[in-house]
């Protein structure tokens, strides 16, 4: 028996699940754990949400929350998600529970202390008109590798991990405002130095599939460079050092330590350990985007902790929804939590792994998840159980009849159904899930010919024991279907089960011992129905209709109501004193008698305007825009004139103090 380390990719805590992530982590892993748990192989799966990192906090900086807020909504949904797809975790936790805290800070400290963590001085983005230095996805630009739009650490385009240094063209994500290149200082990782051994260890591990090889070896070829590991925000975990104040530790410093606190909260509870598991042999599940991270930042950081490195890292290729990229953003997705108050979980389960191989990439189409259903688990398995059971009860009472002088079709079909388990145990093992099913089928297919060609129907009149071999043997195969389908589609294996009237096998080598004769069965029941084209039509609709809603408001989102206008508060103001910014060449520093007060105001219009030709002159000045520092000076309010010439709104017949509206 051997004890096996499974992990799930952690979710970002900043959305809930959608076909994706089933398809390319949760579901293999699934599939995998329930296989090896049964047989007999001590398993250990984990997950938790990831919820540090620069998209959960601009999301709560959008929405007025904490980031704690998000984090726990979406860990909870996320929790269901899983829960509903009976994704059988051992343990799923969060990062930002205390113990993942403790480990992440007391990994950073260990490879501080053995100096595979260096200080150093390093430019940054940094927003003027924020007065923040710019993390990660605080910043968008253009890709220096391949012209894509991209976010500041990551290029989705070409998977490429970035500096937000690199960009071209960056832009503040949170005010849109050109950000300018300053001095400071971060805590770097010593990738560089783990170059020889992550090549061995590419090399040299056979279990890794070729994509994943693939990919790290070309990343390889470009050479390691160091990574900055820390970052200057509020929301993530200290870095544990005196002089790293207002820094975090990279998100991806820390979210692979929540494979370790997920397992050792499990130990906690369980009284087992869970080094145990990990020293035995640790497969990571992920999806294709995060490859870089898994093949070479991981095991680097391991191999400097001095802890073994992960023997498989299974990636799973993209899924696109009706022949276009998934987005969420455009709300062209299908939630986990839409999905399952329409159909049964074990469909989505059945659908994403017969589609296709994890190791292509591949589309959910509505009308092929209903053709693959109706044609495959109805017509084939759903039909070949049916008229089994359904022909026990009606010439046999239920009961499994006698076995006896089978001819050689009876002899065939028998060894196919011995030979089963074995065959799919293997590709699961292997890790080609689909080429598993696959073979379910084959054999399930030809239950259903040897069905048709022994017609028990006409037999039970002219020769009761060819029916009586025909119905032993179908039965034999629907148990071991219920069986071999238990690591797919377990709640529609267990109802199998439950119709044969044996316990719910846990064991895979029950699929070696056949029914004795005699045994009854239960009564049948429509187990796996045909899916109807006004159903479909519907899911369909909505989809075009969420596409639709969301252009809506993406085209909308230039236009405001008469609310939100009101808020803008523009009054008649008389500029009294105007002075040059040092250094700056555009920039003019004003104050403006707006009624009731003086107000300081800097302004873009010294390329258009002397300071002097501007006192005395009547302006329309917004005066609840938040106060910002532009060069140091501090500016209240912002003076309306256009763009390109300069030209000033001058409403010269006005009184000073009087609001436009
Ligand atoms: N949170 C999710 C992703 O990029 C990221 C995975 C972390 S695994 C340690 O898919
Ligand atoms: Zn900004």
């Amino acid at each position: 028996m051997s004890k096996i380390f499974i992990s799930c990719a952690l979710p970002y805590a900043n959305g809930p699940c959608h076909l994706g992530h089933l398809r390319s982590t949760y579901l293999p892993a699934d599939i995998y754990a329930r296989y090896n748990r049964m047989i007999g192989n001590d398993v250990l799966m984990v997950c938790a949400t990831d919820e540090h990192g620069t998209p959960i906090a601009v999301k709560a900086d959008n929405e007025n929350k904490k980031p704690i807020e998000i984090s726990k909504r979406y860990h909870d949904m996320i929790a269901e998600d899983i829960r509903s797809m009976n994704i059988s975790l051992d343990s799923f936790t969060r990062t930002t529970d205390k113990k993942h805290y403790d480990i992440a800070q007391n990994f950073f400290l260990d490879l501080y202390n053995k100096g595979y963590i260096y200080k150093k001085d390093i430019t940054q983005l940094y927003c003027e008109n924020c007065e923040k230095f710019l993390p990660d996805r605080y910043v968008q630009g253009i890709c220096p590798v391949c012209g894509a739009e991209a976010r500041g650490d990551h290029c989705e385009k070409c998977g490429r991990a970035l500096e937000p240094t690199e960009l071209e063209e960056p832009e503040c994500l949170t005010c849109g405002n050109r950000p300018v290149i300053k001095d400071s200082y971060q805590y770097f990782f010593k990738l560089s130095e783990f170059q020889d051994d992550i090549e061995d260890y590419i090399n040299n591990n056979d279990n890794l599939p070729a994509n994943v090889k693939n990919y790290a070896l070309n990343w390889l070829k470009e050479g390691l460079k160091d990574w900055v590991l820390t970052r200057d925000m509020d929301w993530g975990i200290p870095v544990p050092l005196d002089d790293a104040l207002g820094k975090v530790i990279y998100v991806w410093g820390e979210a692979f330590l929540g494979y370790i606190s997920s397992a050792s909260q499990w130990s906690e509870h369980s009284g087992k350990k869970w080094e145990d598991y990990w020293n035995d042999y640790v497969v990571h599940f992920i999806g294709k985007d995060i490859i870089y991270h898994h093949a070479i930042f991981w095991p680097a950081l391991l191999d400097a902790y001095g802890c073994k490195l992960p023997d498989n890292i299974y990636a799973g290729e993209f899924l696109s929804l009706e022949g276009q990229k998934m987005s969420t953003s455009k709300n062209w997705v299908v939630w986990i939590s839409d999905f399952v108050e329409e159909f049964e979980p074990d469909l989505l389960r059945y659908y994403l792994t017969i589609n296709a191989p994890l190791n292509k990439d591949t589309d959910f189409s509505w009308k092929d998840f209903q053709r693959r259903n109706n044609d495959g688990l109805a017509d084939v398995i759903g039909n070949f159980l049916h008229r089994t059971f359904t022909f026990t009860h009606k010439f046999f009472d239920g009961k499994i009849p006698e076995y006896k002088n089978p001819s050689k079709e009876d002899l065939d079909f028998e060894i196919a159904i011995k030979e089963l388990p074995d065959k799919v145990g293997e590709y699961i093992s292997n890790y080609e899930f689909r080429d598993g099913l696959l073979e379910i089928f084959r054999v399930s297919k030809m239950g259903n010919k040897y069905f048709n060609d022994q017609e028990p129907w006409k037999a039970v009149k002219e020769d009761m024991q060819k029916a009586a071999n025909t119905l032993y043997l179908s039965n034999q195969l629907a148990k071991v279907l219920a069986i071999v389908l238990k690591p797919y589609i377990p709640t529609k294996a267990d109802e199998i089960a439950k119709i044969i009237n044996i316990d719910i096998p846990e064991k895979w080598d029950d699929a070696k011992e056949f029914l004795p004769v005699g045994h009854q069965i239960n009564k049948a029941k429509p187990l796996f129905k045909k899916i109807e084209d006004d159903v479909i039509d519907d899911e369909i609709k909505k989809l075009e209709e969420n596409l639709k809603d969301s252009m809506e408001e993406d085209s909308m989102s230039d236009i405001i109501t008469i609310d939100e206008f009101d808020k803008v508060e523009i009054k008649i103001g008389q500029i009294k004193e105007a002075e040059k910014i040092e250094k700056s060449d555009k920039l003019l520093k004003l104050q403006v008698d707006i009624g009731d007060e003086v107000r300081q105001i800097v302004a873009g219009l010294a390329k258009f305007y002397s300071p002097d030709e501007l006192i005395d002159r009547k302006v329309a000045v917004v005066v609840n825009l938040k106060p910002a520092k532009l060069f140091g000076t501090l500016s209240e309010g912002m003076i309306l004139a256009t763009g390109e010439s300069g030209a000033l709104l001058t409403p010269d017949e006005c009184e000073i103090g009087e609001r436009i509206q």
